[in-house]
């Protein structure tokens, strides 16, 4: 037991190096890379599928998505024509840097601008594993509670955006977006927050704005000496 905090901290630190030179070879491709973590169900793959569904052919963009078994993620997403790849953690609760690196080893970065990947279903694991993106996503449901942000601190702590999802429901469940989006504040008072439902569409304008706000930026800082 005394040995498993040390082990831990070696994962982590090989972690924090792969991801580091994930992070290196996308701002070299001009690549905006983004993590998508929730709870299972909240609505990540919908988010996707409607980010996809909007995109025009020719759109460089990629989805890499993970899941502890199945490919049903990946056969909901390959539909729009764009490149998808479903990594099977065959039991991890988390994706990892090496996963990713080895997912990509067969894709020329230098033919995206955009990858996005579908975390492992679950708050608190993928929280630690930096994958090289340039930001963590948080998607919260209406169905789950407006206090996760206080049980789950972690992750609400590093995304740059909460994404509250299943806003058709609040008429149905006792779910208090203002008691949400301020403990998601509690924990992190620059957290950006947009209100959505990947049912209905509603909200996701502002989601497609925020997307392509930081797509021009992942291109401004490619054109940008390193350093
Ligand atoms: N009512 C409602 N259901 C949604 C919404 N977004 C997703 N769902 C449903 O929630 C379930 C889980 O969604 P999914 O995208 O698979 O979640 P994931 O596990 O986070 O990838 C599916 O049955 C979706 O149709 C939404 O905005 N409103
Ligand atoms: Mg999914």
């Amino acid at each position: 037991m005394t040995d498993r905090v040390p082990l831990e901290r070696k994962v982590l630190n090989e972690n924090d190096r792969i991801a580091a030179e994930l992070r290196a070879r996308f701002r070299e491709n001009g690549i905006l890379c983004l993590n998508l973590i929730s709870s299972p169900g909240a609505g990540k793959t919908s988010l996707l599928e409607r980010t996809l569904g909007t995109m025009a052919p020719g759109t460089r963009v990629a989805v890499l998505t993970g899941d502890i078994q199945t490919d049903n993620d990946a056969r909901r997403l390959a539909r729009f024509g764009f490149p998808v790849k479903q990594i099977t953690t065959g039991g991890t609760c988390h994706l990892d840097a090496r996963m990713i690196e080895r997912a990509l080893a067969d894709w020329k970065l230098a033919d995206l601008d955009l990858l996005l990947i579908e975390n492992v279903g679950n708050l608190v694991c993928p929280s630690s594993y930096d994958l090289g993106e340039a930001a963590k996503i948080v998607l919260l449901s209406a169905a789950e509670g407006d206090d996760k942000p206080l049980k789950y601190p972690s992750i609400f702590f590093r995304a740059a955006l909460l994404v509250l999802n299943k806003i058709d429901l609040l008429e149905h469940v006792p779910f208090d977006i203002a008691r949400a989006r301020e403990n998601a504040r509690r924990i992190q008072p620059k957290i950006e927050i947009l209100e959505v439902s990947c049912l209905t569409g509603a909200g996701l304008e502002a989601w497609h704005g925020w997307l392509d706000h930081r797509c021009q930026r992942a291109q401004m800082e490619a054109a940008l000496p390193a350093g």
